[in-house]
């Protein structure tokens, strides 16, 4: 046991969904270590306790899981049980927590962040629920790693995390486990695999992208082994340190190969996506884009097919930027409606009480109570259920939709490193204009209220304020202005369009369209491209 001298790192303070950081600064000497070692000394039931430890399999993935056993080894942690060849998904990740009821987890993922030496790095905390540490543990583990000394190792070999089966370190033990058994099987009883096995044999034609990130595995198990879909339905099916040089986020805008196989004559019926770590999806159908915001009302209102769910469910949740799109649905079932801050941390403990069953966010992710995370190929599973069930296209499950419950056109642009200081000045002064806004007509649009989003966790009753920027409209428009919390250069300032079509013949408009005048609003009340010198979004989704 070595007990090693160091001093404390300003900025480890978890954003959005864990520490996230350039690679070179988690291979910084001390910093990985101070900030495992501060996790460890806030979670007293780890000492003798159960730790899940897996990642994405980005650069410097296994580096890091040998430290981080020789020092969970070193602080009295008595069992480890970690992914073949360091490989968890995040939802996997979740599901193996909870299954053998874990102390907790430890992710290493920057997500959908790129990866590679010059790329991301990031570690995440999941508590014995399986779901993102709570605001109240992530900042008493900042608090920790403000006045932290020194941290405890062992001196010895690493592991072999490419070979099944335990091991031991110190007084700790080590399984070393399939990484995709457990959350398959705990998949294959959410959903009505015999009706999805049934559409696939057919001449339904679909294909899946992993990115080249964690998803591989898990995809070619569940798709083509379980339910007996094509060789070669998962593309970019190997994990890779650098994600093939891609960007592994499942957007329009970086899975252009998908995209394209679902244009023309030829088109797929169905593609899907997922991101780095496996907790994000983008769904497409033929000639189609599904919105993240209007696959959760879709789901919300299908509820009923999916076998887990067959009596209904009792509530849904969505993070506050995430489009209203679901809140009418739920009205319609006269179920709750939960409005939560940005991060799945925040449905952690209504799904806990039982008070929902499904959530999600418009950044590509849903997901169920099966875990306590988002998890794209239960999105992808639940899309496939659905249209084995409902016989029908992608894009008739999205017209009959919004014939019933009106349309919520969305989307959202990012402004990208932009200088830390100018995107602050962008909210501030948005901020300050907000009181007289209120009643006011912009671009002829009344704008009904105005404020920076708190939220009260109704379980219990924690407070987080300063979420996000909301301007609404009386004819259900909406505007959100935040920062990112999960970017690792500058600021990324997030802006959230979505206004309301109940009319059938006004909803097939292109969104950009749809939403020209609110862009004109947004640009207007926020003086973006006069504060940061931008003239346009980085990146539109
Ligand atoms: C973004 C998304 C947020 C999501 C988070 C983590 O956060 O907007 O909805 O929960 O990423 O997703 P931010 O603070 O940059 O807007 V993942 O797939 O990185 O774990
Ligand atoms: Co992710």
């Amino acid at each position: 046991m070595e007990i090693v001298a160091s001093t404390p790192f300003k900025d480890q303070k978890p954003g959005t969904s864990g520490l996230r950081k350039k690679v070179s600064v988690f291979q910084g000497k001390h910093y990985l270590e101070n900030f495992v070692q501060s996790i460890f000394d806030t979670q007293a039931d780890l000492a003798g306790g159960l730790l899940v430890i897996g990642g994405d399999g980005r650069y410097y993935n296994d580096t890091a899981i040998q430290k981080i056993l020789k020092m969970a080894a070193a602080y009295g942690v008595a069992r480890c049980l970690v992914g073949h060849k360091g490989l968890l998904s995040t939802p996997a990740t979740s599901a193996v927590i909870r299954k053998y009821s874990a102390n907790g987890g430890l992710v290493l993922s920057a997500s959908h962040n790129p990866g590679g030496p010059k790329g991301d790095f990031g570690i995440k905390f999941n508590v014995s629920n399986g779901g993102p540490a709570p605001e109240s543990v992530t900042e008493a583990i900042f608090a920790r790693s403000q006045i932290i000394e020194s941290y405890k190792t062992l001196s010895t070999n690493d592991i072999d995390l490419n070979t099944l089966g335990t091991q031991s370190l110190g007084n700790m033990s080590i399984e070393i486990i399939d990484p995709v058994k457990d959350y398959a099987d705990l998949l294959e009883t959410e959903f009505d695999f015999d009706a999805i096995r049934n559409l696939i044999a057919g001449d339904f034609r679909f294909a899946f992208d992993a990115m080249h990130a964690v998803t591989g595995p898990y995809a070619i198990e569940l798709l083509e082994n379980r339910l007996g879909a094509p060789n070669g339905t998962v593309i970019n099916g190997t994990p890779l340190p650098d994600f093939g040089g891609g960007h592994p986020d499942p957007n329009l805008a970086h899975a252009k190969e998908l995209l394209s196989m679902t244009q023309g004559n030829d088109a797929l019926d169905f593609a899907a996506a997922s991101d780095g770590d496996g907790d994000r999806n983008m769904i497409l159908g033929k000639n189609c884009f599904v919105v993240p915001s209007d696959s959760l009302a879709i789901l919300a209102a299908n509820a009923t097919l999916f076998p887990a769910y067959k009596n209904g469910i009792p509530g849904v949740a969505r993070s506050m930027p995430t489009s209203q799109a679901t809140d009418r649905v739920a009205e319609k079932l006269g179920i709750e409606c939960f409005e939560t801050p940005t991060g799945w941390k925040f449905f952690g403990n209504l799904l806990d009480a039982g008070r929902i069953a499904f959530c999600g966010e418009e950044s590509f992710g849903t997901g169920s109570n099966h875990v306590r995370e988002k998890d794209g190929l239960w999105a992808v599973l639940a899309w496939l259920n659905l249209i084995a069930k409902k016989d029908t296209s992608v894009q008739s499950i999205l017209d009959e939709h919004w014939a019933t419950y009106g349309r919520n056109y969305y989307v959202r642009h990012d402004y990208e490193e932009v200088e830390s200081d100018k995107a602050k000045t962008v909210i501030d002064q948005l901020e300050a204009q907000l009181p007289k806004l209120i009643g006011s007509q912009l671009h002829g649009r009344e704008v009904s209220y105005a404020d920076n989003f708190s939220y009260t966790d109704p379980i219990d009753n924690s407070v987080s304020s300063h979420q996000g920027l909301r301007i609404g409209f009386s004819d259900g428009a909406r505007l959100v202005f935040r920062l990112s919390g999960t970017g690792t250069q500058g600021a990324t300032i997030r802006v959230y369009l979505e206004s309301y079509e109940a009319d059938i013949s006004k909803q097939h408009l292109p969104c950009e369209e749809a939403l020209s005048e609110l862009v004109a609003i947004a640009l207007d009340v926020s003086q973006i491209e006069a504060i940061t010198g931008r003239k346009a979004p980085d990146v539109i989704t």
